[in-house]
Formats: C-alpha cells, sequence, structure tokens
C-alpha cells in the first residue's frame, strides 16, 4: 500500500469497460524525481493502470493526471520524461512492426506519407525513418491516436484539443548515424498556430552510447529557426543548434541524455532543440516513435511551406480535414469517429 500516493487515491477509474479479465490493473504513483535525470515522471511498471482490449487504442491511465509540477517542468526545461508508459506487450507487439513496415508489408495496404528508408537501396548506416506509419500499421495506428497521449499534450501546450500532425518512425541500428539538432516546430510553417507537441516513445532500453534522444534543456525560449538544411547523418549533429545559439548570444547548457527502460516516452514542445548522436555499439538496437500533435484549432497558414503535408489541403480552405489530422482529444468533444473502427479494421468509416 505504500505505492499508492494519496493522488493516486483521488484519482477516478475510468474506461471500466476496457477492463480485461482478471484485472491487469496495479497500484499507481507518480513523482519527479531529481536524480539522474532531473526532469523525470516516473511511472514504475509495478505502479502503473493501464487498460486496454485488442484491436482498440490504447489507453493509458496513468496519464490520467498532470500535475502542476509536471507542467511546471515542461515549461522550463521543454520536456517532462514519463518512465514506462507502455507495457511489454505493446512493446513487442510495436518492434515486430519495423521489419515488417521497412519491408513494405503494411496492414492496411496504403503507404506512410514519408518513407526514407528501404533494405537493398539506402545506406547501411543511416537511420530508417518513415513518417505516418499509423496509415499503414494498425499498431501504430493504436499508439499514435491514443487519446490519453493527445490529450496530456493538449494539456502541457494549454490547448483545448490535441490532433496527430504526424508520427514518425526512428529505427537505430547498431553503426547508424546521428539525427541532426533541430526543433519540431520549424516542420509546421504550414499550420497557425506554427506549434507541435511531441511524445517521443522508445522500445528499447536507452543508452548515451546507442544514440538515445538528447535534448538542450531551456532551449524552447530561444528564436524558432528555419527548416534544417541537414537532417540524417550530419558528423557534427548538434551544429545547427550550435549556431542558432550562437546568433541568439547564448552559451547552450550541457544536452541532457535521455537513459530510460524500453516502454518509456519523453514529451516536448516543438522549440525545443534535439537530436541523437550515432549508434556506436555493435549489438544494441534503437527503435522509437515520435507522435507530433497539433492543436485541435490548428489551420493551413497563408504562409509557403508544407511541402508534403499542405497537399491534403482542400481548395479555398484552410480547415484541416479530419480524415488526415484526426482529432484524438478534445475537451469538448469525442475523438473524430472514425478512429475506434479503423483501429480495429484499418477501414477509416465510422460505425453505425
Ligand atoms: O529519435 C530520434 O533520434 C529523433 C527523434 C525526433 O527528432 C523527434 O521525434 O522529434
Amino acid at each position: 500500500m505504500e505505492h499508492y500516493s494519496c493522488r493516486a487515491q483521488q484519482r477516478p477509474a475510468p474506461f471500466a469497460s476496457y477492463q480485461l479479465p482478471g484485472n491487469r490493473s496495479h497500484g499507481m504513483q507518480t513523482h519527479i524525481r531529481f536524480g539522474r535525470l532531473p526532469y523525470l515522471c516516473r511511472l514504475s511498471s509495478i505502479q502503473q493502470k493501464r487498460r486496454w482490449i485488442f484491436g482498440m487504442p490504447y489507453r493509458f491511465e496513468c496519464l490520467d493526471h498532470v500535475s502542476g509540477t509536471d507542467r511546471a517542468v515542461f515549461e522550463s526545461q521543454g520536456f517532462l520524461i514519463i518512465e514506462r508508459l507502455l507495457d511489454v506487450q505493446i512493446v513487442d507487439d510495436l518492434r515486430e512492426r519495423f521489419p515488417k513496415l521497412f519491408a513494405g508489408k503494411f496492414d492496411t495496404g496504403v503507404y506512410p506519407d514519408e518513407w526514407y528508408w528501404r533494405e537493398g537501396m539506402s545506406l547501411p548506416d543511416v537511420t530508417r525513418h518513415m513518417a505516418n506509419a499509423w496509415k499503414a500499421d494498425l499498431a501504430v495506428a493504436r499508439l499514435a491516436l491514443s487519446r490519453d497521449i493527445g490529450r496530456i499534450a493538449a494539456l502541457l501546450s494549454g490547448w483545448s484539443g490535441a490532433r496527430l500532425g504526424q508520427d514518425t518512425i526512428w529505427w537505430k541500428a547498431p553503426k547508424t548515424k546521428p539525427i541532426a539538432h533541430h526543433q519540431d516546430t520549424s516542420f509546421m510553417d504550414f499550420l497557425d498556430p506554427q506549434s507541435t507537441v511531441t511524445c517521443w516513445i522508445t522500445l528499447d532500453d536507452t543508452h548515451r552510447d546507442a544514440g538515445t534522444l538528447e535534448y538542450i534543456p531551456g532551449s524552447h525560449k530561444w528564436p524558432l529557426t528555419p527548416l534544417p538544411e541537414n537532417f540524417h547523418g550530419q558528423d557534427d549533429y548538434r551544429a545547427q543548434m550550435a549556431a542558432a545559439a550562437k546568433a541568439a548570444g547564448i552559451q547552450p547548457p550541457a544536452p541532457v541524455y535521455i537513459e530510460v527502460p524500453a516502454g518509456s516516452c519523453v514529451f516536448h514542445c516543438g522549440e525545443v532543440w534535439h537530436g541523437s548522436a550515432a549508434n556506436i555499439t555493435n549489438d544494441r538496437m534503437r527503435r522509437a516513435i515520435g507522435l507530433h500533435f497539433v492543436s485541435a484549432d490548428a489551420k493551413f497558414s497563408d504562409r509557403k511551406g508544407g511541402y508534403i503535408y499542405r497537399r491534403y489541403q482542400h481548395t479555398d480552405d484552410a480547415a484541416l480535414d479530419e480524415s488526415f489530422f484526426p482529432i484524438v482529444w478534445s475537451k469538448d468533444r469525442e475523438q473524430t469517429p472514425w478512429i475506434e473502427n479503423y483501429c480495429r479494421s484499418g477501414v477509416r468509416s465510422i460505425m453505425k
């Protein structure tokens, strides 16, 4: 019982209809640890409460409560770590999808929006990367369209709702190159507000020498820079961040390396500088999924930009179509109605 915090006991127990036989739920406790990783909200595996049923978007009851402290950490550092969000079955299921995705074996028969690495065609030492795999793979869809994750993204950024802007698959095999430091919001030049929050979820225990994600704490307060020129494989992978710091007259603080167990996640705001070094190990995989949320109220901007995603804009219409940018959580309404049916069947239709 000592594992139950007051706060956890005060939480309601919703989603009872999703409870599995044999009750999978555990006690839970959330606290901020000021140790090796100072920006951490820890949810240990025996302390979490999760209920999910096969084929539905995943539910994470442990995310029911975002405290003022969590929000303060996010606002001051630009990111918030939550350990062990996914349980082992979900981690295993998602890991199995990676080779299938990059071999072009898609549940739905639909290609992802971006697919940068192919066996036999691409350089073996480049990080394998794909975007909007939710359109191709239903396990990725169950994660990317989870209302609980979108809800935290919205609450941390002060939005009344969150849409999925994009998911990104990152497969950094042993001996693969870095991902250059960047600000995610630079990629959202086609939206108003130009703003995004990412939930980066690791499917492997992460280590500094295996090229884990790293953040420059507080760098979300620096000016926003345009789209980065280099992204994959740049040797000096922090060069763009260093140039931005210099231009702003700032001495960048030391990076924070995210060394956490598989299934953990980090929420980061779109302005914080982040990237990852080469995986210099011979044997460690580093697989991760990024979920990039935008405000439910976002519209297409009048600015130029959006070389991929503006193709989803209707003529003379600034609205984001929920078929392509689904609302995963809103305080005012239900999530986009086709989500549950799509996660079960791969068909984007509203069940009557
Ligand atoms: O996983 C990585 O190395 C990069 C992740 C990233 O930049 C993101 O998800 O925004």
